[in-house]
């Protein structure tokens, strides 16, 4: 095997998997690979990794796929040229809140697994439920208000679990499901996080979920020096899943709860048998998208400039969102993080470039036509006379508001200061909805936008910290895995593993512009009265 050790880190994510495989020896990242759900698995017809839905708060995907493209990974990295048995360790991120559904046979079969025959051709007939629930899917409204009001007496759900009851989380999700298939709900014995999900079939056996991805539940206690489920949310769904007919209690299915990177298992022999992994690869427990990206980052603060923005860190002192702007969860062991979480993010830069550039939606959009948009922006020094908008082109979550692009005084049609405007209203909007993070020193900023030279240096200068960016940075969330698999290996701490394994990308450190400070300071104030206005109106 020679020196080659490496760890594999993975994030199953909403449209794709990203793999990586990081040497731990020379501190590098030595395979990187992405393969996307539609155009691996047609047959599913998925797009963007989810089933069409008549519904559009209905957001599913099939479990199935997901089944199928773990074994697909292992295929993958044989085919590009890699040696599984150099793979000391694994860990596996996933989309946050997706969950899966098995009967009781699923144990057994995941421990007992025949090399002759493919994962999906086994596990299929122990799947309860067909299509499952992403974290796009808003459509349990009525079990979210039953949830929080059953609570209200006992403290209320946000001091119960660190976030309010939302739609996309398990809890209210298990409801719907339940009401709506109590069968199901009687045929199933376990009740997985995605990412344990996918961790339990690595491993061979059921595996408990971490807190990074548990709290992500409204199910969780908030005590995360003691991993455990809440006692108050799991009476208040047992009672309503009473009223409506369904004898056992949630905790007899959704299995256990620990810390973060706990190991939690050594490889399946299916894979070793299968594809030659290696028989002393430990497995690690699965967590999310988001802690795993703060790790692969650094674990200081990220701001993610992705289809949506996400501006997290980790949180000091547990204090949840009285409003509901940011969620909590489970970090390293011992830690949370908070996670803030603005849906209209760069796909009002795809919407911007379509519209002014070409100046036509139906156009393709090419490198060129980008770079052009990119430079648009202009001067990055400031004017206390910025125009701001308010943009809004999908509902948003934060702050909760109906879609509709807000200009301040201008004309839809004047092309710099609408893309102007965008850049600096969306720095502004994502500092004053940071009061979750703690004091910000250095900030590591990835996402496809990180890669807009005048938005980065907004993102600085709204936050009056360095920045940068890291290398293979659309890769953070399956090198944070990886980190993780390494810290492990090395017996090191994390801070020691930030260092060996985060690796900056030094061309892009920058620093905030000190003639912008004051003049931020001016605009953060115009833009919370923009918005506070436009909130009001809207009632
Ligand atoms: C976080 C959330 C998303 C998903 C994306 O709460 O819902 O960031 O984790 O994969």
């Amino acid at each position: 095997m020679g020196n080659n050790v490496y760890t594999l880190g993975a994030d199953f994510s909403t449209q794709s998997v990203k793999i990586v495989l990081l040497d731990i020896h020379k501190n590098e990242v030595v395979y990187t690979s992405k393969f996307d759900y539609d155009r691996i698995f047609p047959e599913y017809k998925t797009t963007g990794g989810s089933l069409e839905s008549d519904i559009p708060e209905i957001r599913h995907t099939s479990p199935y796929m997901l089944i199928e493209v773990l074994e697909y990974m292992f295929e993958k990295i044989k085919k590009d040229g890699f040696d599984p048995s150099h793979i000391l360790a694994y860990k596996a991120g996933g989309m946050q809140h997706c969950t899966i559904y098995a009967d009781k046979s699923f144990e057994e079969k995941i421990k007992n697994l025949d090399t002759e025959w493919d994962i999906i051709n086994q596990v299929r007939p122990c799947i309860t439920r067909k299509t499952v629930p992403i974290w796009e899917d808003r459509s349990p409204v009525e079990q979210a208000k039953i949830l929080t009001e059953k609570l209200e007496s006992q403290g209320g759900i946000i001091n119960l679990t660190g976030n309010k009851a939302e739609l996309r989380f398990p809890a209210p999700q298990i409801m719907k499901w339940a009401k709506e298939s109590p069968e199901e709900y009687n045929n199933t014995a376990h009740i997985f996080l995605f990412s344990a999900f996918l961790t339990s079939i690595l491993a061979g056996k059921i595996t408990p979920v971490d807190t990074g991805d548990g709290w992500g539940t409204n199910l969780n206690s908030l005590d995360i020096k003691s991993p455990g489920w809440n006692k108050e949310v799991l009476s208040a769904v047992n009672s309503y899943l009473k009223d409506i007919g369904l004898e056992t209690p949630l905790q007899e299915k959704i299995g256990g709860i620990t810390h973060y990177d706990d190991v939690v298992g050594k490889i399946n022999p299916y894979f070793i048998k299968r594809y030659g992994a290696n028989a002393d690869a430990i497995i690690l427990a699965g967590t999310g998208d988001n802690p795993a990206t703060l790790l692969g980052c650094g674990g200081n603060i990220v701001v993610s400039l992705g289809s949506s923005y996400t501006v997290n860190g980790v949180m000091k002192k547990i204090i949840p969102s009285k409003k509901g702007e940011y969620n909590i969860f489970g970090y390293t062991k011992g830690k949370a993080m908070a996670l803030c979480c603005i849906t209209n993010g760069a796909k009002l830069h795809d919407y911007f470039l379509k519209k002014y550039i070409p100046s036509s939606m139906d156009k393709d959009i090419s490198i060129s036509h980008w770079r052009e948009y990119t430079k648009i922006p202009g001067n990055s020094i400031l004017k206390k006379d910025e125009k701001l908008m308010l943009p809004y082109l999908f509902n948003e979550s934060v702050p909760v508001c109906k879609s509709g692009i807000v200009r301040e005084d201008f004309d839809e049609n004047d092309v710099r200061t609408n893309i102007r405007a965008l850049h600096v209203s969306q720095c502004l909007s994502i500092r004053s909805h940071s009061s979750h993070l703690n004091r910000v020193k250095n900030i590591c900023i990835v996402g496809g936008q990180s890669k807009n030279p005048f938005l980065r240096q907004m993102v600085t200068d709204v936050f009056k910290a360095k920045s940068y960016s890291i290398k293979n940075a659309d890769f953070a969330a399956p090198i944070g895995c990886a980190i993780s698999g390494a810290r492990h290996l090395m017996n090191i701490s994390y801070k020691k593993a930030g260092k060996l394994y985060m690796l900056k990308d030094k061309s892009t450190v920058l620093k905030p512009i000190r003639k912008n400070v004051s003049t931020i300071k001016h605009l953060l104030k115009r833009y919370a009265d923009l918005e506070n206005k436009h909130i009001q109106q809207q009632g």
